[in-house]
């Protein structure tokens, strides 16, 4: 195909926007900005062995977890985008404590708040591994024209305007939806663009992946256990009819497992009966993006998008992927 017969990010969503008589393209404009910091961040990625930026930026984040450097740079890079983009009034991001807001006029009155994390898998980086950004855009609740506040961001995730991720892979692809399904877009190296090349993504309704970190699996609880094992063993025949993939990047295990159909788990465990993955800026946005595309994400009894947050950086347990097969999960642990 000749690159004038793509369709680049930018023209699908003008398009899209163009079918909503009363849009004011603000939405437009922000997913232009987050695809420009994609870009200029898959470009720190892709050199991330040839100069010095691999390692620890010797900060710890909220989280009480070791920061590297290209969670710093991504953090910088989306936050100066949204800014620029001037319909973003503020951000909460995994890299940060409190929430950021913008004062300059412009933020200010811009209609959208953003739950953002920069560079997801970070224990992936220095070994060349798949890594992501995940975000989430509500509009906001406060009055346009003041500073955003706290409240603007603990939204349930049913409102959510649109999420998505990059995936810094093999190749960098961003997907996302709007609440019309899920497409996604290639970075077309050559022309510096996202190109269309998964229109209108549906997950499988059942899948054979399972992803789950079986390395804290005597913390598991029952049900998951007794999951794993009829993954293993089905009815008592040993033919393996699932397979393991886990690469501990959400967005990685995530995205095979929409394509191909699976499941990935991040459950409670007699540890962390929270869970480990944070419910607004990862949960939320990988879960508008499963039922999207006709899969499911709960918490192994109720709907992700449902949970009314009370704190910026809660955690919760994490069943998503095929539809049939979170069921499944969901039945265990009753
Ligand atoms: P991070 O935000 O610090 O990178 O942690 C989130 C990551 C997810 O990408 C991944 O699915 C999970 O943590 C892996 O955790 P574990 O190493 O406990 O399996
Ligand atoms: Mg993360």
């Amino acid at each position: 195909m000749s690159s004038y017969n793509l369709i680049t990010l930018n023209e699908f969503i003008s398009t899209r926007q163009a079918n909503f008589p009363y849009a004011k393209g603000e939405l437009t404009r922000l997913l232009h900005y987050i695809g420009l910091a994609a870009k200029i961040v898959n470009k720190k990625v892709n050199k991330a062995g040839l100069v010095d930026i691999l390692g620890e930026a010797g900060n710890t984040n909220v989280q009480g977890e070791d920061q590297k450097k290209l969670d710093v740079f991504a953090d910088i890079e989306f936050i100066k985008a949204l800014k620029a983009s001037g319909e973003c009034c503020g951000i909460a991001s995994e890299e940060n404590d409190e929430i950021i807001t913008f004062d300059d006029e412009l933020a200010r009155d811009g209609n959208y708040i953003v739950c953002i994390d920069p560079l997801d898998g970070s224990s992936n980086i220095d070994v060349n591994v798949s890594i992501g950004t995940i975000f989430s855009i509500y509009r906001r609740k406060s009055k346009r024209g003041e500073k955003a506040q706290l409240m603007d961001f603990l939204q349930p995730g049913k409102d959510q305007v649109a999420a998505g991720y990059i995936i810094y892979g093999s190749s960098t692809m961003l997907v996302y939806t709007t609440g019309n399904g899920v497409n996604g877009f290639t970075l077309d190296t050559a022309i510096g663009e996202f190109c269309l090349s998964h229109p209108d993504i549906k997950t499988p309704d059942k899948g054979k992946i399972y992803s789950i970190n079986e390395g804290n699996y005597p913390h598991f609880p029952d049900g998951v256990k007794k999951y794993i094992k009829y993954c293993q063993e089905i009815n008592g025949e040993s033919n393996r009819p699932y397979t393991s993939r886990y690469i501990g990047s959400l967005v990685a295990d995530f995205h095979r497992n929409l394509l191909k159909g699976g499941i990935y788990i991040y459950p409670e465990t007699a540890k962390d009966k929270r869970g480990k993955l944070r419910l607004l800026y990862e949960c939320n946005p990988i879960a508008y993006i499963a039922e999207q595309a006709g899969g499911k994400a709960t918490d192994g009894y109720k709907r992700i998008m449902e949970v009314d947050p009370e704190s910026l950086h809660q955690r919760i347990p994490f069943y998503t992927g095929s539809k049939e097969m979170v069921d499944t999960v969901e039945d265990f642990l009753k």
